[in-house]
């Protein structure tokens, strides 16, 4: 993950640090109780004592990156405490918890204590601290884990598929059948390639998969990659499906919740330090099309398709999502897009430039290929921070507390119907849902 994210939250906030280090001693004890009250599945490592001097300690952390204007100190701790821990062979679901039950606290606190456009200011910071701290656990663990699990590769080369002479190749997947489902990573010169290869289940972003396409992206940023391209495997029809919606929950949680890992996995793609493209072939699904949108570019050929679907399923999709889309495309589109479900087909995504460029299919690997090249070959810092500083730029929509409140509510009411739960069940059993509306 890239260390300096989130850096717009950077703006003076004396106040804000002097008014939670002056109440430290009282909001610790607060979060303990709520971890302690939270029914947990999480394995527990540590004695009452140490729970609370975990708590302590990254609500430290919390309050030096507030002073500090930067979430590096928050980031690094957090890297730290996962590599313990899975040293140790434990998960990392109790420091999880420590960071939500901290938030809370937070969250509450300064909402007491400040008013106005200073309270949206906190919250954010607060909310961008704590999010870089909880990303930075959870992608150092995968990434541990990943490279544990990883295994050589066991199927030849796809014939098409980016590797060949001076290529490193390695794995954040494991094969399943004649051919391998997961992710391969792939180093040519300068430029990294990220292939989705799951054909049984047509590249829905299951967790799995996307965890190992962050720990990909992890490995390609330690190799100092200057640019990447996402694709995939050679041969395949549906580019992907979307999120994997058997893992969606059944209802009464927020099906694409801040640590949803679709949602880790496009927060990783656009803080990524080198640009992304993505390289389409085939249809592209739902939470796929946020995806590839996430992607600095995007170039097909005339077999792509792009469809945003969450009417079919009766879910509520997320604002981050929708501002990924508004940062995108011109708003007559994104609802018809939305509000039908329908393909946009290769031609009519050129149109609308949804892609950079389309082309010839024989032509797409080289073309992509070549195109990530000539950025690789320019000044890897000046692409680094003019990406940061567009996404920064784009990202940034403050909104009030009250509103993004009322959103959620509404956001529920949805996933709390039966017309979500009915989505859900008619994908499973291959028929039209029946939506009523309730
Ligand atoms: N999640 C889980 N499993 C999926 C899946 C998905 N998104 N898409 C396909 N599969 C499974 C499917 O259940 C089947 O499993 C296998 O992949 C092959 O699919 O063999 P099984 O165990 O029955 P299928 O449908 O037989 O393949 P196909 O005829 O080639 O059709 C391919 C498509 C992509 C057209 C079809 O599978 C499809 O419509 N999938 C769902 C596309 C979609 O709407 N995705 C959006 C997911 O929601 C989402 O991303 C969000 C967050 N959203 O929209 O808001
Ligand atoms: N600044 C200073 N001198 C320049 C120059 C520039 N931007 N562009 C050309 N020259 C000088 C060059 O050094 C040469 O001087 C003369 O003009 C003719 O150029 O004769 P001298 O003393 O050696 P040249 O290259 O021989 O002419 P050409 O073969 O006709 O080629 C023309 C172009 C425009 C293609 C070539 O000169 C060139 O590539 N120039 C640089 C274009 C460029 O990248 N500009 C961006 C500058 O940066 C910028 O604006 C910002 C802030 N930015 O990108 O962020």
């Amino acid at each position: 993950m890239s260390a300096g994210r989130d850096q717009e939250t950077a703006v003076p906030v004396m106040e804000t640090s002097a008014a939670l280090a002056s109440a430290g001693e009282r909001l610790v004890g607060e979060a303990v109780a709520a971890l302690d009250r939270r029914p947990h599945a999480y394995q527990l490592a540590s004695s009452p004592q140490e729970r609370r001097e975990c708590v302590r300690h990254l609500f430290e952390l919390v309050i030096q990156c507030v002073r500090d204007g930067h979430v590096e100190p928050i980031i690094e701790a957090a890297q730290q405490i996962a590599a313990a821990r899975y040293t140790a062979g434990f998960d990392i679901g109790e420091t999880q918890a420590a960071f939500n039950a901290l938030e809370e606290v937070l969250w509450r606190q300064l909402a007491d204590i400040v008013t106005g456009d200073q309270q949206i200011d906190a919250l954010a910071r607060i909310n961008a601290i704590i999010g870089a701290g909880k990303d930075a656990l959870a992608c150092t663990y995968v990434a541990l884990a990943s490279q544990r699990g990883s295994a050589p590769d066991e199927r030849a080369a796809t014939p098409g598929a980016a590797g060949g002479a001076g290529g490193s190749t390695g794995s954040g997947g494991t094969g399943s059948g004649g051919r391998a489902a997961g992710v391969q990573t792939d180093v040519q010169g300068q430029v990294g390639v990220i292939t989705l290869d799951d054909q049984r289940k047509r590249n829905a972003l299951s967790a799995r998969m996307v965890n190992g396409v962050i720990a990909a992206l992890e490995s390609l940023q330690a190799e100092r990659v200057r640019a990447v391209v996402l694709r995939a495997a050679a041969g395949l029809r549906v580019w992907s499906a979307g999120h994997d919606i058997d893992e969606l929950p059944r209802g009464r949680r927020d099906p694409l919740a801040y640590n949803d890992p679709l949602e880790q996995l496009l927060r990783a793609i656009r803080t990524f330090p080198a640009p992304v493209v993505a390289m389409v072939h085939g249809s592209v699904w739902g939470g796929a099309f946020d995806l590839v949108l996430s992607c600095d570019l995007i170039v097909a050929d005339e077999t792509a398709t792009f469809a945003i679907t969450p009417v079919n399923l009766g879910l509520p999709y997320n604002t981050t999502g929708l501002l990924h889309f508004l940062g995108r495309l011109p708003m007559n589109l994104i609802k018809e897009m939305f509000f039908t479900a329908a393909p946009l087909d290769a031609r009519k995504a050129r149109e609308w430039m949804v892609v950079n460029h389309l082309v010839e299919s024989a032509d797409l690997e080289e073309y992509t290929l070549g195109l990530a090249e000539t950025m690789a070959s320019k000044s890897p810092m000046a692409i680094t921070v003019i990406k940061e500083q567009l996404r920064v730029l784009t990202d940034y929509q403050p909104v009030a507390a009250q509103v993004y409140e009322r959103i959620q509510g509404l956001r529920r009411e949805a996933y709390d119907s039966s017309d979500y739960l009915e989505g859900l069940r008619a994908f499973a059993e291959r028929r039209q849902p029946v939506f009523r509306g309730i």
